[in-house]
């Protein structure tokens, strides 16, 4: 049979399309690290641990988030996160908290007190209002509507701590020096979705009514399906002025890795102290970061933050890498 010209570029075409075909089929698909669960500081631990009882049996991401932070929430020896936390200036502990899942639900309280479980009021004003944030007295009736116990968060141990910050009462909140950690943690489930939680009793002695990064979804927390998540701790303040997570998982869409991409949002961070010609002594801020195929990463200002990490093979405990190193 006489072959063409135009047979031969159809059948050629066809071969090349095969052959293309062939090679993305031949392409070993990116090897993807699920279960994982990330968290802030040393408390990561335990908390990971918690969320793996989810986690580690096929169970939902945003499930294991929440399990895994309330155990630091209820916990009165942890004085940064819910129960227990250091109160405001006038000794009102008032609780921030965040969460986000795969699908960019979203739910946040604000400055809400008595309660002592901040996230998962956070939950329900996801799943069970048309908002996406409640503060203050409006935050509380809504978790007492919907059962919680009204209860005095502030333990002798904090209530004696704030006493004694009282007698000077200099209003200078240090972030790291103070030890005030707030509990941010991301989970990449079996099924490839990601999750996100964020929750805290904000800076030790604010102003009454202050609100920092953590509940503000793009700032202290943010969860993008496609792409990976991002959550903050240390000062609040300067996390929102670069809507810090929301930057790192927008530098992970770029093509950065979770590691650079923390380390780029840290850089931005400084570059606003220089602009303000801040003094950043004092500051301490942090990011961890999760990829959808479980690549993670974290990067600080200074020394003295770390995370906690937990996957199929280990559970550990990591020193974030550092910018100021002098
Ligand atoms: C805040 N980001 O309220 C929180 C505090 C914190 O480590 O994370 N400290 O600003």
């Amino acid at each position: 049979m006489k072959v063409t010209r135009r047979d031969f570029f159809i059948k050629s075409s066809i071969v090349t399309g095969a052959l293309a075909l062939d090679i993305n089929c031949a392409q070993p698909a990116a090897k993807v690290n699920k279960p994982i669960v990330l968290s802030t500081w040393n408390f990561g631990i335990r908390a990971n641990k918690e969320a793996w009882t989810i986690l580690g049996q096929g169970g939902k991401a945003l499930d294991a988030i929440e399990k895994g932070v309330r155990l630091i929430e209820a916990d009165p020896n942890e004085h940064s996160v819910g129960y227990g936390g250091r109160p405001d200036r006038d000794g009102h502990v008032t609780l921030d908290a965040c969460i986000m899942d795969e699908k960019a639900n979203i739910g946040a309280v604000l400055c809400l007190e008595h309660i002592m479980h901040p996230i998962t009021v956070a939950r329900k004003v996801m799943e069970e209002t048309p908002h996406v944030m409640l503060s203050g007295e409006g935050a509380l009736d809504f978790a007492l509507s919907q059962g919680m116990e009204k209860i005095n968060l502030l333990t002798p141990d904090s209530e004696k701590a704030w006493k004694d910050w009282l007698e000077k009462g200099e209003y200078k909140p240090k972030v790291n020096v103070e030890n005030h950690d707030t509990i941010g943690m991301i989970a990449l489930d079996d099924q490839g979705n990601l999750s996100g939680a964020c929750t805290t009793s904000g800076m030790a002695y604010k102003m009454r009514g202050r609100i920092g990064d953590s509940p503000i979804i793009g700032a202290g927390l943010y969860v993008d399906n496609e792409v990976g998540a991002a959550t903050a701790t240390g000062h609040g303040e300067e996390v929102v002025r670069v809507v810090g997570s929301f930057l790192v998982v927008e530098l992970m869409r770029s093509g950065l890795s979770p590691q650079k991409a923390c380390e780029e949002a840290v850089v931005r961070i400084k570059q606003k102290f220089d602009l303000r010609q801040a003094d950043l002594k004092d500051t301490q801020i942090g990011f961890i970061a999760l990829s959808k195929t479980g690549e993670y990463g974290a990067y600080c200002l200074q020394k003295g933050f770390n995370f906690a990490v937990q996957d199929k093979v280990e559970s550990k405990l990591i020193d974030a890498d550092y910018l100021i190193k002098t």
